[in-house]
């Protein structure tokens, strides 16, 4: 397995909800460190800049249109597989088909309403880091303990 990176957001429900902490500590609790958080709120160009691989999709406006309805908060986690673990740990983008215990099945309102966003692939993951956080890029964290 590879320490790997991959983008989180917690979507404006999840902040909303005031689950900003419950959400964190699901990651960190499961081996995946923020390495990079920032709370802000998505202009309409940056939603759809990112969400430009669903430009054609019928539900890109009103995506585009929830992500910029309130503040999100942006993370770079950092772990073994992190791609992989944090779609895990988000369950399945509809949460009537979310696993038990993922945060879509306990906390989402709907399919769009869906608390987090994850990295789909080690590839997106990279674009999407460099999207919102283009310095994280060029930093190594040393995880030794404490003495
Ligand atoms: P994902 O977030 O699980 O990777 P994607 O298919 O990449 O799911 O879709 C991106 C986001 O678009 C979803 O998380 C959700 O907010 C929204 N979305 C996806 N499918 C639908 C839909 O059928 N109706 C409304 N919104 C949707
Ligand atoms: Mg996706």
């Amino acid at each position: 397995m590879a320490t790997e990176r991959t983008l989180s957001i917690i979507k404006p429900d999840g902040v909303e909800k005031g689950i900003i902490g419950k959400i964190v500590s699901r990651f960190e609790s499961n081996g995946l460190k923020p390495i990079a958080l920032r709370l802000t709120h998505l202009s309409k160009r940056e939603a759809e800049g990112f969400y430009a691989v669903h430009k054609a999709r019928p539900f890109f406006n009103d995506l585009v249109t929830f992500m910029t309805g309130g503040p999100v908060v942006l993370m770079v986690l950092e772990g073994e597989n992190a791609v992989l673990k944090n779609r895990e740990i988000m369950g399945a983008t509809d949460p009537k088909k979310a696993a038990e215990g993922t945060i879509r099945k306990d906390f989402a309102t709907d399919i769009e309403k869906n608390t987090v966003h994850g990295s789909d692939s080690a590839e997106n993951a990279r674009v999407e880091i460099s999207y919102f956080f283009p310095e994280v890029q060029v930093h190594a964290y040393d995880w030794k303990k404490l003495t």
